[in-house]
């Protein structure tokens, strides 16, 4: 028809199905990496890197857009058969783990069982993964560091790293999503997300390596440094389209000598395991999970964040107003040191505990980010009519605001001589005074992070 627009139209299959998604790319929340292997063609090729797809929520959402089927004589039965599953080499899991997707996998031991103990053991840590765990020969693998823009390189082997001055850092590490499940409840109508985190995506352990900051200064990277903002970190897995997992830190956490940030090479005195990066990652202690990159091959100071997704899109502060129509993502900062936050471990929501002298015992996790110390912890039975102090357990014995481990805490609670089942809260408050906020409806935001409301379990209780 003459006189209009002429626009491309963007269609894929997936399966019988024929979809025209030109519309929601835009919208996608992985972004244009749908586009690769997209464009005319199937959906199952990247399907098979990103597996989690096959999901109720996703897979309504690609329904809305589809636009017709197939011949019959192109339909194939299993077109997945014609692509090799990239996690096939990937390290089996404690079979006790709880988890929460299989590929890329997101699991993590028994929250009741991680509250247990101050360091937790490596084969429960908690794991979370974007993409397939590389393989890497540790005896071949170099480390490059490099000032962007510039000939100033370095580049060094593990055993060159393993030869210098190491420390040893006890800090938790925890996922940017931990919780996550309980702010997509809370809150009417959120989003389903593809990653419900529960709130044991956090974990506790001591880590061995190179201070980061040493090596900058080797390469006249300093407290005073003006020029540069940012140092990257890139990873050795890789999503289609060939980008590798990255993200970056501020240049004053990474210059920062009590700044702890460290080419780990151990954890809780072992090698790194395979799952957590072997064998060597960055480790930012105070700061969100996601900027501890796995797997490490480069460190890039640079003038600009890391490019990647989950610097530029995920992972970020987003306004409870802010939503896939209106986002201006480069108007929402990523996040970096993560607010206080706690969470009960024992008894789990719906279990049943036996009452004792009117009282129960609950146990549980309490941390806060950028180097803040856990001061006290708050426990009520009675929806906040009367709290209760938590005695802190284990607690590390490093002062704020170089403080990075988790606290573990406990608290006997009284509870009504009739009642049948009761809902616990706690909240932390840390060294800046800093508390959690009491509910996930005015914290809400999009992307599913930080999740720091009040924790709550409902119990039922045996008398
Ligand atoms: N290379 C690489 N680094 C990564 C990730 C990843 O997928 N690839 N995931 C990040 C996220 S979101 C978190 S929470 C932590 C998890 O570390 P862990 O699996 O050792 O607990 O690693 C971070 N570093
Ligand atoms: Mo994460």
């Amino acid at each position: 028809m003459s006189g209009m627009p002429l626009e491309t139209r963007i269609w894929v299959t997936f399966r019988e199905g024929v979809y025209d998604i030109t519309d929601y790319i835009k919208k996608h929340p992985g972004g244009e990496k749908i586009l690769i292997s997209a464009i005319g063609g199937q959906l199952e090729p990247l399907w098979t890197m990103y597996p989690f797809h096959e999901h109720r929520a996703i897979l309504q959402t690609l329904e809305m857009h589809r636009i017709g089927n197939l011949a019959l004589e192109d339909q194939i039965d299993d077109p997945f058969k014609f692509f090799d599953d990239p996690y096939i080499n990937d390290p089996v899991m404690h079979s006790d783990n709880h988890v929460v997707v299989e590929k890329p996998y997101i699991g993590s031991g028994p929250l009741s069982r991680l509250g247990d103990e101050f360091y937790t053991p490596n084969e429960h840590f908690y794991v979370r993964n974007h993409l397939p765990v590389p393989q890497i020969d540790p005896n071949t693998h170099t480390i490059e560091l490099e000032i962007e823009g510039t000939d100033n390189k370095k580049c060094y082997t593990l055993d060159d790293l393993k030869r210098m001055k190491n420390v040893t850092v006890t800090a938790a590490l925890m996922c940017s999503g931990n919780r996550r499940e309980e702010m997509v409840k809370a809150v009417p109508g959120a989003r389903e997300m593809v990653a419900n985190l529960t709130p044991n995506f956090i974990s506790n352990a001591q880590w061995t390596g190179v201070p980061l900051s040493c090596l900058l200064k080797d390469m006249g990277i300093t407290t005073d440094e003006k020029k540069y903002k940012h140092v990257q970190f890139i990873g050795l897995d890789k999503e289609v389209t060939g980008e590798p997992y990255s993200a970056s830190i501020p240049i004053f956490k990474a210059t920062d000598p009590y700044g702890d940030v460290i080419l780990a090479y151990e954890m809780n005195g072992a090698p790194l395991p395979p799952m957590h990066g072997f064998p060597i990652r960055a480790f930012v202690p105070g700061h969100t999970g996601a900027r501890s990159v796995k797997w490490l091959k480069k460190v890039l100071v640079s003038e600009h964040e890391a490019p990647c997704h989950y610097q530029q899109i995920d992972y970020k502060l987003y306004g409870p107003n802010v939503n896939w129509k209106n986002v201006d993502y480069s108007a929402c900062p990523a996040l970096q040191m993560v607010p206080v936050n706690s969470a009960v471990c024992r008894p789990n929501n719906g279990d049943t505990v036996h009452v004792e002298d009117g009282c129960i015992n609950i146990k549980g996790y309490a941390y806060s980010g950028g180097g803040q110390k856990i001061i006290r912890l708050d426990v009520t039975s009675d929806g906040g009519e009367t709290w209760h102090t938590a005695t802190l357990d284990h607690q590390d014995k490093s002062e704020a605001p170089h403080h990075w481990a988790w606290t573990l805490w406990s608290c006997k609670i009284p509870v009504k001589k009739d009642a049948s089942e009761v809902d616990v809260w706690c909240k932390a408050v840390d060294s800046s005074g800093n508390v959690q906020p009491e509910s996930f409806k005015n914290i809400f935001s999009w992307k599913g992070c930080p999740c720091n409301a009040y924790n709550r379990v409902k119990v039922k209780l045996s008398h």
